[in-house]
């Protein structure tokens, strides 16, 4: 059974229009100093997250990267939770101790965001891997960005999804851009080529339609589950915003105004349903966020007695005499 919330067009533009409402909240939260440290926004690339995830079961994962709240909030978290996360309180989705960089959910799939360029993968293959091993029909879904086409540790993750055929699925945000570096002064060869080099099936499709990446990420998932292995996907998209919240400060000039201007046109909430069904439901998502707004700025800070808490796994213990 897929998602049920992502089960139907209007459903998909539901998750998407959630997404850019909250990183436009977070976006103002981050400028008035309510969320300290800052964020990556996902606003542009909406279509990846949702559309991959439209072809999940609910018992499917994900890992997810520095820019995740997209796909966290697609699979299906709470937006209050995660809001609260951002904030760093308690009722956030990890009781404010990952923040917007390190957000998870077990019970939903999420294995987690990551702060470390590439590092998702591995959690990946060896989550698929578990997965296969104990017969269960998960598929775990691995997104990353153009930046960790060249980190050592994706291309070992390929390498052992490929031999031990876990059914995981790559998606590689190909958003243009590695912070500011261009994606074609720093990918040797393609995107795809990466997978073929270890005999996995690839394909580009355009991550700005998120039908197209359903259809897509559909055909993978269904290999995966099937017990044909691992598929990789590059999706091509584009960050409206900057890299990072910070971004501004330094005045950093590495993309057009024509660029981003043209992609702009191109956003992939204009799904084509009808203007009044749009309405309707960017209402109903503004209601549901002033409310996960509500939600987390009633939440509490953490007390400070418990900064010690959550170090080591619950049942680890170190060795009798070893140090901490
Ligand atoms: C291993 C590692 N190297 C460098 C960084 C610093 N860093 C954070 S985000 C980023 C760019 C990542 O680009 P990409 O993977 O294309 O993702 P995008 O930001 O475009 O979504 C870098 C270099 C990091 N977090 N981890």
């Amino acid at each position: 059974m897929s998602l049920p919330h992502l089960a139907d067009p209007a459903g998909r533009y539901r998750t998407m229009r959630l997404i850019r409402s909250f990183e436009e909240l977070a976006l103002e939260w981050v400028r008035s100093g309510l969320v300290v440290g800052g964020t990556h926004p996902y606003i542009g690339q909406e279509a990846v997250a949702v559309g991959v995830c439209a072809a999940l079961d609910p018992a499917d994962q994900l890992t997810s990267t520095h820019r995740g709240h997209g796909h966290v909030l697609a699979k299906g978290a709470d937006p209050g939770r995660l809001l609260a996360e951002l904030l760093g309180r308690v009722g956030g989705l990890n009781g404010g101790r990952g923040g917007s960089m390190h957000a998870a959910d077990f019970s939903l799939g999420i294995l987690g965001a990551n702060g470390i360029v590439g590092a998702g993968a591995p959690i990946a293959v060896g989550s698929a891997w578990a997965a296969r091993r104990r017969g269960e029909p998960t598929v775990v879904a691995s997104f990353f960005g153009d930046g960790a086409l060249n980190q050592g540790v994706l291309l070992e993750a390929l390498n052992l999804a490929s031999i031990w055929r876990a059914p995981a699925v790559f998606v590689c945000e190909n958003n243009g851009y590695a912070t500011t570096l261009p994606a074609a002064s720093a990918v040797g060869g393609s995107a795809c080529g990466r997978a073929a080099a270890f005999g996995i099936p690839a394909e580009t499709v355009d991550g700005m339609d998120v039908e197209a990446v359903r259809a897509a990420a559909g055909r993978a998932v269904e290999r995966a589950r099937a017990g044909g292995g691992p598929s990789f996907l590059e999706c091509l998209t584009y960050r409206f915003e900057a890299h990072h919240t910070m971004e501004r400060r330094f005045r950093l000039s590495y993309r057009t105004a024509e660029e981003v201007a043209s992609w702009r046109e191109r956003d992939p909430l204009a799904t084509g349903l009808p203007t009044g069904r749009m309405a309707e439901i960017d209402r109903e998502v503004a209601e549901l966020l002033s409310a996960a707004a509500e939600f987390a700025l009633a939440s509490a800070e953490p007390d400070p007695a418990t900064a010690n808490d959550h170090l080591y796994a619950s049942g680890l213990r170190p060795r009798s005499g070893a140090a901490l």
